[in-house]
């Protein structure tokens, strides 16, 4: 197998025996099959686009299938299959409606027809042999359409989420096919494949554009709010993942019921939003930390859980018959609940949750506040300009992105404890379970930890910084403001890759540099923009005091 598309790649080198993340070498020959299926769509569907013919549908196909193959999302053969042949089906249907207007001379991967009689698995092992052995010559081009692939993976699983909230993009849509499409042209230097990459942000910019959209337009803008994470007597279903759609149709399929909904991970930002507050007063805390602690976090609850989107993990016997998944999400032997009219069908989970001993007993109080979403940012810049220029608060630190297993993540947790007393840490994505629930006070009536949401909320970060630049009539670069990111997974690339396309320089980035980028292709990067690696908490935060 050959995947590399994460930071927990094995050995920081790539997985080539078995995943790291749990995923078989099966799993990943049928996802490269469903990759290469939809890079076979892709030029049908800018044809389609070119000639005026309707292609939300696989646009919206095309999405939420790159969302599949995605870091932690599913595991299950069984669904690839029924995707590769609906991508197929889909595509000649589109050629069938091209030939009605015009003749158009398909090029070969136009024309790929999987053999559903042999083994799918064997049939993506061998395209991805093949892709391995034309990139021999060039591993800094192969290097860029890895970028460019994961890039469109991230942005894609944005998109899915902004259309399942009634917002979508066509130029996003396009762009889609036109990165898929991208990896099969030779003839793209050097220059133009970072082009290409940056162009992933900017598009994902406008995914992400259309997300925020959705939620505010749908659940309002979020406010700080304080959530218990001391869980309450009574039945209760845990939710994870970062749908809050899904989450919204639980909440209103128990409205009448006596279950307390706990969200886990990166639904933690749902307790924000106003309209799902008000409400949803069974909406009630958050239980457990980031996903990698899932199988501790799964087996302790008692009561189901829901996994909306990443991540999820192999499943542990002690919680896998009360575990379900919706939307992406799916894994071999656990229950995907149904889809009726457009809403998932919870009953199950509900059924299943009454016949779960729930909580017993009551615990101490304990709290964390989120909801630092733009709105609720910049409706206050005033007094954050006053604070800055009163040298109460001397710096920002965008302290964000995903968590994971590896203990040199340790670097996050003592990097926001040592940030000076005088300077705000914001924060969003699971990154933050590491120091989540520290103290860290206040500067006047501004917390010291923001936390602005999940990493489905990256948008709401951008505008905060680009909002404080416009308030202090400076670039963002010139800002008191530095970003400490981690990375784990493809959305994460395609946010960096949005920030570099925004111009944002000197982001530190960790734990560890992505395997499938060479020296070369982070040389490049680093001289544009400094992209820099971590180095050491004291390090890193004495540069970024000195504006280094
Ligand atoms: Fe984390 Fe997982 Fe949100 Fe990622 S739960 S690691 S970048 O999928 O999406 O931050
Ligand atoms: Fe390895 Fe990450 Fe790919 Fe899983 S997603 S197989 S851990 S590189």
């Amino acid at each position: 197998m050959f995947c590399e598309q994460c930071e927990q790649t094995a050995s920081g080198q790539g997985c080539h025996q078995w995943g790291a993340c749990g995923k078989s070498p099966a799993v990943n020959g049928v996802q490269d099959l469903l990759v290469y299926c939809l890079r076979s769509l892709a030029p049908v569907a800018l044809k389609a686009g070119e000639l005026g013919l309707p292609t939300l549908e696989v646009d919206r196909f095309t999405c939420e299938a790159l969302f599949t193959t995605m870091t932690n999302v599913n595991f299950d053969k069984r669904y690839f299959a029924n995707l590769i042949r609906h991508a197929i089906a889909l595509r000649e249907d589109l050629k069938t409606q091209i030939a009605q207007v015009t003749t158009v001379e398909w090029p070969e991967i136009a024309q790929y027809q999987p053999d559903f009689t042999g083994s799918l698995v064997e049939q993506g092992e061998n395209l991805t042999a093949r892709l391995l052995e034309s990139a021999k010559g060039n591993p800094d081009i192969f290097a860029l359409k890895l970028l460019v692939l994961y890039g469109a993976k991230g942005m894609a699983s944005y998109a899915f989420h902004a259309y399942e909230l009634g917002q979508e993009d066509p130029e996003v849509y396009q762009f889609c096919h036109e990165a898929l499409h991208a990896i099969d042209r030779h003839n793209l230097s050097l220059e133009e494949w970072v082009a290409l990459a940056l162009k992933v942000g900017e598009m994902n910019l406008k995914a992400m554009a259309c997300l925020d959209a959705g939620h505010t337009q749908t659940y309002g803008h979020p406010v700080p709010t304080t959530v218990p994470l001391n869980p309450k007597p009574g039945k209760a279903i845990l939710v994870s993942g970062h749908d809050i759609k899904q989450l919204a149709a639980l909440l209103e399929q128990t409205l009448d019921s006596d279950i307390t909904v706990y969200t886990h991970g990166e639904l933690l930002p749902a307790h924000g939003y106003p309209q799902l507050k008000e409400r949803y007063p069974h909406l009630y805390g958050h239980y457990g930390t980031a996903w990698q602690n899932q199988t501790r976090d799964f087996a302790k609850f008692p009561g189901p859980v829901v996994i909306t989107t990443n991540c999820l993990m192999p499943p542990h016997e002690t919680y896998e018959e009360h575990l379900y998944t919706v939307g992406p999400v799916g894994f071999p032997g656990i229950i995907h609940l149904p889809t009726i009219d457009d809403t998932v069908d919870y009953s199950l989970v509900i059924s299943r949750a009454k016949t779960m001993k729930g909580f017993t007993e009551e615990t101490e109080p304990r709290q964390v506040m989120t909801g630092f979403a733009r709105n609720a940012v910049l409706s206050v810049s005033d007094t954050i300009i006053d604070a800055v220029k009163q040298g109460k608060i001397r710096h920002f630190f965008l302290v964000g992105g995903c968590d994971g297993a590896k203990p040199d993540r340790n670097y996050y947790t003592e990097f926001v404890e040592k940030v000076p007393q005088d300077c705000v840490v914001m924060t969003l994505a699971c990154g933050k379970f590491r120091f989540f629930d520290q103290q860290l006070g206040t500067i006047g009536d501004i917390p010291r930890l923001l936390d602005v949401g999940q990493c489905n909320d990256a948008y709401s970060a951008i505008q905060i910084a680009l909002g404080l630049a416009n308030a202090f009539e400076m670039d963002v670069n010139q800002l008191p403001l530095s970003m400490v990111l981690s990375w784990y997974e493809q959305k994460a690339i395609a946010v960096l890759l949005t920030l570099l396309y925004l111009g944002i320089k000197d982001i530190r980035l960790g734990p560890t540099l992505p395997a499938f980028l060479t020296p070369n292709v982070f040389k490049l990067l680093a001289d544009t923009y400094n992209l820099q690696p971590i180095s050491t908490p004291d390090e890193d935060l004495a540069a970024c005091l000195t504006g280094r």
